[in-house]
C-alpha cells in the first residue's frame, strides 16, 4: 500500500469524514454576517477552534479543510491548529485554489484558478502540517452548460494540480461540484455529472496520476434546487451509485460528497441510503461543510462563549453522519 493509499483510507476509516471547513474569508464572512457576528481573524478562530475541540472529533472527523488562514492561526504560544488537529486524531488539510473565475470564451462559465506559483505553496503547507489538499471545480447545468470547454478547462486543472500535490506527499482531493441551481431534471444532473467526472479521470490518467492516492468529491444526482421534479432520497441514492459506477475507476479508494445545500438531514438521509445500497467498492463517506457546520453556527452565535452548547450540536451531526457513512443511521436517532 502506498503511503498515499494509507493517508486517504485512513480519512475515511471506520465511517469517518471530513470536515469541510475551508471557506475562504469572502464566504465565512457571508456566514457570520448572516447570525449577526462579526467576521474577525478571531472569530473566524473561535469558531473553528470550539469545533475542533469537539469530542466527536477523533471518532468522527478522520480530516478537516482548513483555508490558508486558518492553517497559520495559533491556538496557543507552543500550539498551532494542525498540531491542534492531530491532537484529536484528524489529519490536516487545505484548500489549495485561489478560487472559480470567469472562464474566458464562456462567459457565463467558471474556471478554478491557482495553479501558478502552487509547488512552492504546497512545500509551505506540508511544512506547516497538511497531509491532504482540495481544489474544487464548478460547473452549472442550463441547456447549453457545462459547455465541453468548461469540462476540458476544469478537469485540466484539477489534473495539474493533483500531479503537484502527489509530487508532494499529499492526497489531492478532486472536487468537480455541478450545481444545485437550476431547473434541470435528476437526468440532466447524471449525464451532465457523469461527463464531467469521467473527464476529470480521462485527464487524471493522462496526467500520470496515482488514483489510490485521491479521494474523489463529488455531487450526489439530484434535481436543480428550481426543478418541479425532485427525486426522493431513494432516487438520488440509485442515481448517484450508477453515477459513480459508471465514471470511476475501480482503483479510487474514496468518495467523499459535498453537501451542495442539501439540510443537514437530507444530507444525512442520502449518504445512508448511499451506503445502504452501495454495490461498489468505494468507499461513500462526507466531506461537509454547511451540513456539519449550520447548526453548530446557529447556536454559538447566540453566545460565543458557549462551547460545550455548539460542541454538543456539532458532535451530534458528526456522529449522525459517521453512522450515515456506515448505512447505520435512522431518522429516530435524530431525536
Ligand atoms: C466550505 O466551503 C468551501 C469553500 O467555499 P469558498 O471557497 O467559496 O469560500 C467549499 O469548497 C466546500 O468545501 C464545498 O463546496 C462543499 O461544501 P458544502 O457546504 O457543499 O458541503
Amino acid at each position: 500500500m502506498s503511503e498515499l493509499n494509507s493517508i486517504a483510507l485512513k480519512i475515511l476509516s471506520d465511517g469517518k469524514g471530513i470536515l469541510a471547513a475551508d471557506e475562504s474569508t469572502a464566504t465565512m464572512t457571508k456566514r457570520l454576517e448572516s447570525v449577526s457576528v462579526s467576521s474577525t481573524p478571531e472569530n473566524r478562530l473561535l469558531f473553528r477552534k470550539t469545533l475542533f475541540s469537539s469530542k466527536s472529533m477523533s471518532s468522527c472527523i478522520g480530516g478537516v479543510i482548513l483555508y490558508d488562514e486558518t492553517i497559520k492561526q495559533k491556538i496557543s504560544n507552543n500550539k498551532n491548529v494542525p498540531e491542534l488537529l492531530n491532537s484529536v486524531n484528524s489529519i490536516p488539510g487545505i484548500k489549495v485554489d485561489t478560487g472559480a473565475k470567469v472562464l474566458a470564451n464562456s462567459l457565463n462559465e467558471k474556471i478554478t484558478e491557482g495553479l501558478d506559483g502552487l509547488r512552492d505553496r504546497l512545500k509551505e503547507y506540508y511544512k506547516l502540517g497538511a497531509r491532504f489538499t482540495k481544489w474544487r471545480g464548478v460547473y452549472n447545468i442550463t441547456k447549453e452548460y457545462p459547455s465541453k470547454l468548461a469540462i476540458h478547462s476544469n478537469a485540466h486543472s484539477l489534473a495539474r494540480y493533483s500531479a503537484l500535490v502527489q509530487e508532494c506527499n499529499m492526497v489531492p482531493i478532486v472536487e468537480p461540484e455541478v450545481l444545485m441551481d437550476g431547473k434541470h431534471s435528476a437526468q440532466d444532473c447524471l449525464l451532465k455529472t457523469s461527463e464531467v467526472i469521467k473527464k476529470c479521470f480521462e485527464e487524471l490518467i493522462l496526467h500520470k496520476i496515482d488514483l489510490t492516492g485521491i479521494i474523489l468529491k463529488p455531487n450526489m444526482i439530484w434535481a436543480g434546487s428550481g426543478s418541479d421534479k425532485k427525486i426522493d432520497s431513494n432516487e438520488v441514492a440509485k442515481l448517484t451509485i450508477e453515477c459513480l459506477k459508471n465514471s470511476v475507476p475501480s482503483e479510487v479508494p474514496g468518495i467523499a460528497f459535498l453537501s451542495g445545500g442539501q439540510s443537514e438531514i437530507e444530507a444525512t438521509q442520502n449518504l445512508n441510503l448511499i451506503n445502504k445500497e452501495n454495490t461498489t467498492n468505494f468507499i461513500m463517506s462526507y466531506s461537509y461543510g454547511r451540513a456539519l457546520q449550520q447548526s453548530a453556527l446557529k447556536h454559538w452565535s447566540k453566545n460565543i462563549n458557549d462551547v460545550e452548547g455548539t460542541q454538543n450540536i456539532f458532535n451530534h451531526r458528526a456522529k449522525m453522519n459517521t453512522l450515515a457513512a456506515q448505512g447505520k443511521w435512522s431518522k429516530e436517532l435524530e431525536n
